[in-house]
């Protein structure tokens, strides 16, 4: 028989090649699947193989050989009888007896009757008689449904990456399916929890780069590298910035900016009272924020509470002067405005007042119950303000903390402080990187 090899980038355009040349009963001896190009497994691509000849003669039972049956490849024998839909009523039983080879069916109408029940292929017997072939039937089996369980996850996988990145499935997840099941089981873990499609593939791929293959097995050993990869997106200042006369011979003075309603005035309460009542520190409030008396009100009670000078300002001439007037505290805490990063004006007028006081520590407050966009976005806007510093607020409430390690990355600045709750002083704990990396896989802050 003439063989041919056919080449193409799936199974059905490699099988219409094998069709258009070789007829619609060309019998297929081989297929093979394998990868081409890419970057450690990344961007490669697939090239699907078959093997084939012109169709077999009429004769006797041929030599094993996989025929195109509505343009899938299939054993001759062995196919159960129940699967196999026939247009014609006398048929030899499949697996009894000689059978003629596909090629010499006799002319049976293309496509046969439709929709049809699936149809499995297998070369082991069904009914096996000895050992070996219960072996081989059991291996086989056990192969198909290992297969199949790739193929789920790849698929289910492939939807969630589907769904993060609002586009079609990359070539990065259609290469998945090697995955050892420890990494496939955490890449999916990661975009549960909303991890950015992009960075989910670059995880997995550094930690299938970092572990050897016995290593990628274990899942202990999977986890522990992911989280060290995840920690280094989320860079965190480990150390609460000493209250004191900085070089500059000023107090150390720290300003929020953020969004309305993130957990600002809230937030600087909570430090205002850890530097007071934990380290026995000298602190001063500044609050710019005089839209709204409530808010004013809002931290009036929080500095009468704690027992805290408050300065209310209103012009950025107005800050300066405020300072100068708290220069014997070792902190001065900076309360602002809430600004929609769509209000350019009002964003601007907020960077004069702090570009004024010219802080050490400037602190973006984000809130982890906003989208990974929204985020990104306020981010983006608010870096005019030159920010040093991002605090996460209401981890408490995020339905998921995945996004955090996106935006992290993408403002480029050390995370400073969580907030876990309404509680002055008590839901406040500094950032660490490796327990917002655990926070992201658990989809909770845990203990
Ligand atoms: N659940 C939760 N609520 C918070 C947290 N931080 C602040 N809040 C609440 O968020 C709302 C707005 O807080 P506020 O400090 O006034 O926000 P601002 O407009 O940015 O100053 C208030 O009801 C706060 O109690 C937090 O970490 N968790
Ligand atoms: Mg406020």
């Amino acid at each position: 028989m003439e063989l041919k090899t056919f080449r193409a980038s799936t199974m059905a355009l490699c099988l219409a090649e094998v069709k258009s040349n070789l007829g619609k009963d060309a019998v297929i001896l081989h297929t093979r699947t394998h990868k081409v190009g890419g970057v450690m497994g990344l961007g490669t691509r697939q090239v699907v193989e078959i093997t084939a000849g012109p169709p077999a003669p009429p004769g006797p039972r041929a030599a094993p050989a996989r025929r195109l049956v509505n343009g899938t490849p299939v054993r001759d024998e062995f196919v159960p009888t129940e699967f196999v839909q026939r247009p014609a009523p006398a048929e030899t039983p499949a697996g009894v007896g000689p059978r003629p080879a596909l090629a010499a069916a006799p002319a049976a109408p293309e496509p046969v009757a439709a929709p049809r029940p699936p149809r499995l292929a297998t070369t082991a017997s069904l009914a096996p008689t000895s050992d070996a072939a219960r072996s081989t039937l059991h291996d086989e089996l056990a192969s198909i449904k290992v297969l199949l369980g790739q193929v789920l996850q790849v698929s289910r996988v492939a939807t969630l990456h589907a769904q993060r990145a609002g586009a079609g499935v990359p070539a990065a997840v259609v290469a998945l399916g090697g995955l050892p099941r420890p990494l496939m089981d955490l890449y999916s873990r990661l975009l549960e929890q909303d991890v950015d499609g992009a960075m989910a593939d670059e995880l997995i791929a550094a930690v299938r780069d970092d572990l050897t293959s016995d290593e990628l097995a274990d899942e202990g050993t999977v986890r522990q590298a992911l989280l060290r990869h995840m920690s280094a997106f989320v860079p965190a200042v480990d150390r609460v910035t000493p209250a004191g006369r900085q070089p500059d011979g000023r107090p150390l003075t720290i300003a929020l900016v953020g969004p309305t309603g993130v957990g600002k005035t809230t937030t600087l309460a909570k430090l205002a009272a850890a530097y007071k009542l934990r380290q026995g520190k000298k602190v001063g409030l500044i609050t710019s924020d005089t839209y709204r008396i409530a808010a004013v009100d809002q931290l009036r009670t929080y500095a009468g509470i704690i027992g805290l000078p408050l300065k209310v300002v209103l012009t950025p001439g107005e800050i300066v002067a405020a300072c100068q007037s708290l220069a014997d505290c070792d902190a001065i805490l900076i309360d602002s405005a809430g600004r929609s990063q769509h209000d350019a004006g009002r964003l601007d007028e907020l960077r004069k007042f702090v570009e004024a006081v010219a802080p050490h520590e400037t602190h973006l407050v984000l809130s982890a119950t906003a989208s990974g966009p929204v985020m990104a976005r306020t981010a983006e806007r608010f870096a005019a303000l030159a920010p040093t510093r991002v605090i996460f607020t209401k981890l408490d409430e995020a339905v998921s903390l995945g996004p955090l390690l996106g935006v992290t990355r993408r403002v480029g600045l050390k995370l400073s402080y969580f907030t876990t709750g309404q509680e002055v002083p008590d839901h406040i704990e500094l950032a660490h990187s490796d327990r917002l990396a655990r926070a992201i896989l658990a989809g909770e802050l845990v203990a």
